[in-house]
């Protein structure tokens, strides 16, 4: 890899990977739809909205793999989902496949499976069970990954991220907090594994409270350093200042889950 795109640059991610994969490769290219605050002059920066295809074929020539953060990170209205994640997801695989790059890491989220009770440890074949808008394109873009792996011969990891901190920041991250260090892991396997096909990870550290089977990352090699248990004492600690809310405590995907919830389904066992 000589040269890689990374999408979503100004974002939570994107900022510590700035630091992160300095170094690593040749060439890297960050962009984004805002310039970051923190941009330093040695960074090669191409501000670029990815609903709109000729911003993406810009961002995209030259490059041999892309890590996609781009997109609107969080639960919004559908309108924002739609342009961000949707629009801007098929773009971005659209206009790699014309512009012959070859890999894609792909950021997708835990919350494209959030609604499976915590209770459940699911692998990758369990089907998606997306839990907000939000999770919904999560899930598209997992989709795309598949259609343009099979159908182009693009290499694709979809990384199903859990949340990315310095350490767990309550209980429900006890069970999904993902290591900076551990996503330049899985980031590295699916750029540089000679294996990748389309691939889907969880993007977790190691973890005694894990929901997810996460055997396909092992495979490849994915040997995690952080361990989310080391920091239980002051993620229960914050846990108890959280208002109780029996909805987001039953599923997988929290408050993603209880947000605009009227389904009936309370608890569902399965
Ligand atoms: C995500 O997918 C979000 O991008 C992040 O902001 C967190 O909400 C995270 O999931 C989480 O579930 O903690």
């Amino acid at each position: 890899m000589q040269t890689v795109l990374v999408t979503g640059a100004a974002g939570g991610i994107g900022s510590r990977l700035r630091k992160l994969l300095k170094g690593v490769y040749p060439n890297l290219r960050w962009s984004d739809v805002k310039v970051p605050d923190d941009l330093a002059p040695d960074e090669t920066f191409v501000k670029a909205d990815l609903a709109v295809m000729s911003e993406v074929e810009t961002i995209v020539q030259g490059v041999q793999g892309i890590v996609h953060l781009g997109g609107f990170s969080v639960e919004g209205p559908w309108d924002t989902i739609l342009n961000a994640n949707i629009v801007g997801c098929y773009n971005l695989f659209e206009a790699a496949r014309r512009a012959k790059v070859e890999r894609i890491v792909f950021a997708s989220s835990n919350h494209a499976v959030g609604f499976y009770p915590r209770h459940r440890t699911i692998g990758i074949d369990a089907p998606v069970r997306p839990d907000s808008r939000y999770g919904v394109s999560k899930a598209f873009g997992e989709a795309l990954a598949q259609f343009y792996a099979y159908k182009h011969g693009l290499r694709v990891a979809c990384l199903r991220i859990g949340n990315v901190a310095d350490a767990p920041v309550d209980k429900r991250r006890l069970s999904i907090w993902l290591a900076p260090a551990d996503l330049v892991q899985l980031i590295r396997i699916g750029l540089e594994h000679p294996d990748i096909r389309c691939e889907i990870f969880y993007g977790a550290s190691g973890s005694a409270r894990a929901w997810w089977d996460n055997s396909s990352a092992f495979r490849f090699g994915y040997r995690p350093s952080g361990y989310a248990e080391n920091h239980a004492a002051a993620a229960l600690a914050a846990e108890a200042k959280i208002p109780p809310d029996s909805i987001a405590e039953w599923y997988q995907g929290g408050t993603y889950c209880s947000d605009e919830f009227d389904g009936g389904m309370e608890r569902s066992q399965n």
